[in-house]
């Protein structure tokens, strides 16, 4: 059986976060493993608290589940501070893990902030030197490196920075750019875009979802760039039937997968 872990928050929307991980890696196939790092309480259209875990107890818990599990892959989502990222890090050594995804989660799709102000330096630090694919939006790429992001060059520009903090590849998601939805993926040789028409709507957990995805088909054996152009069409039909909050954003409908 292929396993992949996902260390993040919990959503009890069910549309990001440790649930919407665990969904996409069971539409995979996979066995989802699961250690969560904070609580938050939401809905679709908003966060109204968040409670980390203490990082001893997100410690015990990876180690626990580890030394009797051994992952095929691993998602990182919300660590929310430095002391958990540092300890993400420290498991992945220790126990020598493999297919790192790290999807560097700052504020949510609603605006509130998921994590401390010193912990995308931790990210970058600890985290990138360890990690496969590191999959940022353009704000969070654009906080790692210190880049404005407005145009595609400036991606190009961000994506070469955050290769040269340590992970194998690199793919910043440009959905929120004004016209097209573009990608780009990076391995330090060339650029690849993954380029999809823009569908319309506000969307929960995205960047969870697609993350998850790229996991899970690491963890099924997949490579880097087959994994993100697999991850990416995954996303094209997830958008295409999504369901519809009332006055909320749109949540995916990964169960009819
Ligand atoms: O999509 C970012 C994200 C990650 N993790 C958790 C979240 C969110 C967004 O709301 O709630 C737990």
């Amino acid at each position: 059986m292929n396993k992949a872990l996902t260390i993040a928050g919990s959503d009890p929307s069910g549309g990001a976060g440790i649930q919407a991980d665990l969904k996409v890696f069971h539409a995979f196939g996979v066995y989802g493993l699961s250690v969560i790092s904070s609580l938050t309480a939401q809905n679709s259209r908003e966060v109204s608290g968040v409670m980390p875990v203490s990082g001893p107890f997100v410690k015990k818990q990876l180690v626990t589940v580890i030394s009797g599990l051994k992952p095929d892959a691993i998602k990182t989502g919300m660590l929310y501070s430095e002391s958990n990222v540092e300890i993400a890090a420290q498991i992945i050594r220790k126990y020598s893990l493999k297919n790192i995804v790290v999807d560097p989660v700052i504020v949510s799709s609603s605006g509130k902030r998921l994590a401390l102000k010193n912990t995308p330096a931790a990210i970058r630090k600890k985290l990138l030197p360890l990690c496969t694919v590191i999959t940022p939006n353009l704000h969070e790429a654009s906080v790692l490196t210190g880049i404005r992001i407005k145009t595609e060059a400036d991606m190009e520009k961000a994506a070469v920075r955050l290769k040269g903090y340590g992970p194998e590849n690199v793919i910043i998601t440009g959905g929120h750019l004004e016209k097209i939805a573009m990608d780009i993926f990076y391995d330090g040789d060339e650029f690849h875009y993954l380029r999809s028409r823009k569908i319309k709507g506000e969307y929960h957990g995205t960047g969870c979802t697609f993350s998850a995805a790229i996991t899970a088909l690491l963890a099924l054996g997949h490579n880097a760039p087959d994994a993100a152009a697999m991850a990416k069409d995954f996303m094209n039909r997830m958008f295409r039937k999504a369901f519809f909050v009332r006055g909320g954003m749109r949540l995916f409908d990964i169960a009819n997968e």
